[in-house]
């Protein structure tokens, strides 16, 4: 065939983009037709995302891609665990984001009824205090689950308003805690355990599927060129999607999809639900065609864009391409922090909290911007390393390479380090794999091309090859 054109939404905790697609058989072409930013909301009641505004900026982007190309289908990822309560077709409120402090009452609630070693066993997740299983349980506490039909992950909601299809996506539905590991269906059981109405799960689906066609009032807002446009499930967790585009071209392998977090791991054919695994902080998230991801979230380059918004808070620009090259040429030694430390999960003075937990662990803080920099990049490249290995470690997987996808791959100082501290090889790239994830489902859902994910994987090889930095 001769492929087709397709977009890719793809929603990031510091900013979206709508991508264009072109695939067929031979070809993986992708154009950005739109970015912005996602800037979060503080209110009187905690920290929000703007999801509104995310809505208006996808829909503009949505226009600019039809006027560019003949688009046949769009689908949508973004970040996990988040949602919107709604009552028919309302939206109760405006969704949190998971770095609100709200959700240690949720996890105290939940742990009181399921110990985390029973949540374990049932849903397969590395414990992570926003799982949004402790958000519902806290809504449920304020007297908000009571007035509520449904909860829809971000993707689906954005996909409900333009489609008027409501729908759980299983791979992000993964991400909530509610899902059983073993079977990918809602655990019910679990949701009664913890006063979570049933009524507020929604079907689940596969990526690939069918959403349907553009609500008219959406499709006469994008113009002309929306009338054949469709919107199709994708693996709407953007790890998942990122995950797809690893491209790999054997089984001895594992990723790293770096960007505002680093998530570490292999891909399994089943869940390993091993007691050794739990407290190793490994997770089990439902991957695209039925795989798992047995990953451990790794805190990500989150550090460093924090720390970024700090000094420009203090006054003037910050050149950070300019700082990752002089943290490259940083020749004393840097304190490595544990950048797991729950201390650095909530937005903040990230500067002043790496000074205050090398204060607290006995080592020198480091003293210039280049040498924090510095410290974050070598911080992140050591838990790379060790994730990388107790994984394989884990699952009794050779690894032979390493592949880091996403916005951390342009970090050549990131990737050197991390080919250093693992001592494996580093292929790093593509950039956008999650973008290319998403597009590359939604292709082969409308017969662009065929295949499994190593079929899919190996077109993102032949157009893509990665850049190799060898330890
Ligand atoms: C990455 C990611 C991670 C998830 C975190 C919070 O963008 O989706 O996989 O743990 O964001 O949702």
């Amino acid at each position: 065939t001769g492929g087709g054109t397709v977009a890719a939404v793809d929603l990031g905790a510091t900013s979206g983009r709508v991508m264009l697609a072109h695939v067929s058989a031979r070809e993986l072409a992708v154009t950005e037709a739109a970015r912005f930013p996602n800037t979060p909301v503080r209110t009187i009641d905690g920290l929000h995302w703007d999801v509104l505004g995310l809505y208006a900026r996808t829909l503009a982007g949505l226009a600019e891609a039809v006027r560019a190309g003949d688009v046949a289908s769009a689908g949508i990822d973004s970040w996990a665990v988040d949602y919107a309560l709604l009552r028919g077709t309302r939206m109760l409120g405006v969704p949190f984001h998971y770095r609100d402090e709200r959700t240690a009452r949720g996890v105290a609630a939940v742990h009181a009824v399921v110990p985390p070693a029973e949540l374990f066993a049932v849903n397969g997740l590395q414990h992570l205090p926003f799982n949004t299983v402790f958000q519902l349980v806290v809504d449920r506490l304020d007297g908000v689950l009571d007035a509520a039909d449904r909860f829809l992950l971000v993707p689906d909601l954005l996909t409900y308003w333009l489609t008027g299809t409501a729908a759980a996506e299983r791979t992000n539905a993964s991400t909530t805690g509610l899902l059983d590991a073993r079977t990918g269906e809602w655990s019910t059981g679990l949701a009664r355990r913890l006063g979570i109405p049933g009524r507020v799960l929604q079907p689940l689906v596969d990526p690939g599927a069918d959403a349907g066609p553009l609500l008219p009032h959406v499709a006469a807002q994008l113009g002309e060129g929306a009338a054949r446009l469709r919107v199709t499930t994708v693996g709407s967790h953007d790890t998942a999607s990122a995950v797809v585009a690893v491209p790999a071209t054997d089984a001895d392998v594992a990723y790293i999809s770096c960007g505002t977090w680093g998530l570490v791991g292999v891909e399994l054919e089943h869940p390993e639900l091993s007691d050794a695994g739990r407290a190793a902080g490994f997770t089990n998230e439902r991957g695209v065609d039925g795989r798992v991801r047995y990953l451990h979230n790794v805190m990500g380059l989150w550090l460093l864009s924090e720390s970024v918004r700090t000094w420009e808070a203090d006054g003037g620009e910050v050149d950070l391409p300019g700082l990752v090259r002089a943290a490259g040429q940083v020749a004393d030694p840097v304190p490595i922090i544990d950048v797991d430390d729950p201390g650095f999960l909530p937005p903040g003075d990230m500067p002043a909290r790496i000074t205050g937990w090398c204060r607290a662990h006995g080592v020198e803080p480091p003293a210039t911007r280049a040498a924090v920099v510095r410290t974050i990049l070598a911080s992140l490249a050591d838990a790379f390393a060790r994730t990388v290995h107790r994984a394989a470690e884990l699952t009794g997987r050779r690894v032979r390479t390493i592949h880091l996808v996403g916005g951390g791959a342009r970090n050549a100082v990131l990737c050197r380090l991390t080919a250093a501290s693992s001592g494996l090889p580093v292929l790093a790239g593509p950039v956008e794999a999650t973008a290319m994830g998403n597009a590359l489902v939604q292709a082969r859902a409308l017969g662009f091309v065929s295949g499994d994910l190593e079929a899919l994987r190996a077109l993102v090889v032949a157009t893509h090859p990665p850049q190799e930095f060898r330890p």
